[in-house]
C-alpha cells in the first residue's frame, strides 16, 4: 500500500485469470469463504467473515487487495478485507481498475523473474472527507473526543492456541468501530497465518499456525477523523513439539528377523504450518533410518522398515523421533522381539535308501513330536523325540532332538543316547550334540543333525 514518503512500502503485483489460474481461483475461494461462507475455504471464516452475506442481485462482495493481485485474499501473509457493495459500484470499480492496468501498462507477475524486476503498483486509500460524502469519516464535530486506544500488554503463547489480547478502547461521545489486524515478523516461516477469534472486540484471542513474532494492531474508528486511532502490541508465539504415537508394531510384537520389520507412527503438531522429518532407531546398533513422512496441516505419518538379520535377534526397542522445522522433537519407543523360525528332525537318510525327516517339527508355534520306532532297510531307530520352542519374551528359538538308540546292519552297529540341541537368540547361534556309545564304546560329542533356522 502507498505510504507517503516511504519508497520501500510493499506494493501490489498484478495477476490475470489466464496466466495465473491457480492464484486467481484461490483468491476467489478465500473471498467467497469470507463473504458467503461458501466454497473450500469457508471454515476459515466462520468467525471472521461478513456477519451477513451481500444481498443477491443488489449487492456484490468487494475485496481488497484486489483479486487480480498476488496479494489478494489467498495471500498467506497479507490480511484482506471484504464488504458488501452495490452491484453498480463493484462494476464501476472493476472497470476503473482494468483501465488503470491498461493505461499504465502494468505487466502481470512473472514467476520466472526476480521480484525486483516485476511490475509493482501502489494504492493510496483516501478516507472520505466531510464535504464529499462517503461512509467512513466526516467532519469532526466541535468538542468531539478522539478514541483512546490501548492494544494491551504484550502477550505470548504456543502456536495453534488462542493467545488472549486485552485491548481497551474508550470514546466518551461515540461507539468506535474496532478492528484487530496483525503483521508477521521476519522470524516467521512462509505460509504462517493467524486468526482472531473476535476481530471486532476489544478482548479477543489470536491463534497462529506457526511460531515467531507477530505485531498486532488495535484500531478504533469513531468516523469523525481521517483514519482510525491505533495501538500495537507484540505477540510472541512459541513453537510446540509434535505429539508422536507409534501405531505399529504393538508392544512385544514378534518379528521374523529374516523379513523386514515395518514401523508406522502418527504425529500431530499444533503448528499447522510446520513441516516434519522423522528418524527410526531399531535398537540393534544399526544406523537410524530416515522415515518417510506424509503430512498435511501439521498432521501426518512416519513410516520405515528394517531387516534385523541374525545379529539382531532378541528383545529390541524401536524408537521413532519426529522433529518439526523449528527444532521441536518428540520420541516414542516400542519394545519388540526378533526371532528366527526353527525346525528339527530325528532321522533323515538319503542315498541308497531314503528315510523322510521323521519326526519333523517347525516353530513357531512351539511343537513336540515323537516316533517310537522307525524301521528302515538298514536297521531300526528307537524313540525319536524332537521339540522346537520359541521363547516369545526373549526371541530365543531352541530345537532339541533325542534318539534313544539305533540298531543298524542287523545289529552290527549299535548307537545309543543321541542328543542334539541348537539355540538361536540374542547371544548368537549355539549348537551342541552328544552320542552316548557306539557298540558300547563311549563317544562324547560331535555334530548333530538339526537346524535353526530351518
Ligand atoms: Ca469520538
Ligand atoms: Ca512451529
Ligand atoms: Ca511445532
Ligand atoms: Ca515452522
Amino acid at each position: 500500500m502507498f505510504v507517503a514518503g516511504d519508497p520501500t512500502a510493499p506494493g501490489l503485483h498484478r495477476i490475470t485469470e489466464t496466466l495465473h489460474p491457480g492464484e486467481y481461483l484461490n483468491n476467489r475461494n478465500h473471498k467467497d469463504g469470507a463473504c458467503y461462507k461458501t466454497g473450500p475455504e469457508r471454515d476459515l471464516y466462520l468467525d471472521t467473515g461478513l456477519p451477513r452475506p451481500p444481498i443477491p442481485s443488489i449487492e456484490q462482495c468487494d475485496e481488497y487487495p484486489f483479486a487480480s493481485t498476488l496479494e489478494g485474499a489467498a495471500h498467506p501473509h497479507w490480511d484482506f478485507s471484504v464488504m458488501a457493495v452495490p452491484v453498480s459500484d463493484n462494476a464501476s470499480g472493476g472497470g476503473q481498475l482494468v483501465t488503470f492496468y491498461h493505461e499504465d501498462r502494468v505487466l502481470a507477475w512473472d514467476f520466472d523473474l526476480p521480484e525486483s524486476i516485476n511490475d509493482e503498483f501502489w494504492v493510496e486509500i483516501a478516507a472520505p472527507c466531510g464535504g464529499c460524502g462517503g461512509g467512513g469519516g466526516g467532519p469532526v464535530p466541535p468538542g468531539n473526543v478522539a478514541p483512546r486506544v490501548d492494544a494491551g500488554p504484550d502477550a505470548s503463547g504456543p502456536e495453534g492456541s488462542g493467545i488472549a489480547l486485552n485491548g481497551t478502547v474508550t470514546d466518551p461521545d461515540d461507539t468506535p468501530e474496532i478492528t484487530w489486524s496483525y503483521r508477521l515478523g521476519e522470524n516467521t516461516d512462509p505460509g504462517m497465518a493467524c486468526q482472531f477469534s473476535s476481530p471486532g472486540q476489544m478482548r479477543t484471542t489470536i491463534r497462529c499456525t506457526d511460531d515467531g513474532t507477530v505485531t498486532v494492531t488495535l484500531a478504533a474508528d469513531d468516523h469523525h477523523r481521517d483514519g482510525p486511532v491505533t495501538d500495537t502490541a507484540t505477540v510472541t508465539v512459541t513453537n510446540t513439539a509434535p505429539a508422536v504415537k507409534i501405531d505399529s508394531p504393538q508392544p512385544g510384537q514378534l518379528f521374523n528377523g529374516r523379513e523386514p520389520t515395518p514401523v508406522t507412527a502418527g504425529f500431530t503438531d499444533r503448528g499447522a504450518n510446520d513441516s516434519h522429518t522423522c528418524e527410526i532407531s531399531f535398537g540393534d546398533g544399526s544406523p537410524p533410518v530416515r522415515g518417510t513422512v506424509q503430512e498435511q496441516g501439521g498432521t501426518g505419518t512416519c513410516t520405515g522398515s528394517h531387516t534385523y538379520g541374525y545379529d539382531g535377534l532378541g528383545p529390541r526397542t524401536i524408537q521413532v523421533t519426529v522433529t518439526d522445522d523449528d527444532g521441536g522433537a518428540t520420541s516414542q519407543s516400542v519394545p519388540v522381539v526378533i526371532y528366527v523360525p526353527g525346525s528339527g528332525y530325528g532321522a533323515h537318510v538319503s542315498g541308497l535308501i531314503t528315510v523322510p525327516r521323521s519326526p519333523n517339527v517347525h516353530c513357531p508355534p512351539s511343537d513336540t513330536q515323537s516316533t517310537a520306532t522307525l524301521s528302515t532297510l538298514v536297521g531300526t531307530i528307537e524313540a525319536l523325540t524332537v521339540a522346537c520352542h520359541l521363547d516369545t519374551q526373549q526371541g530365543r528359538t531352541t530345537v532339541n532332538t533325542t534318539v534313544a538308540g539305533a540298531s543298524l546292519l542287523g545289529g552290527a552297529v549299535r548307537i545309543t543316547d543321541i542328543e542334539s540341541s541348537c539355540t538361536a537368540g540374542a547371544d548368537g547361534i549355539t549348537r551342541a550334540s552328544r552320542v552316548g556309545t557306539i557298540n558300547g564304546v563311549p563317544i562324547g560329542s560331535g555334530r548333530g543333525s538339526l537346524s535353526v533356522p530351518g
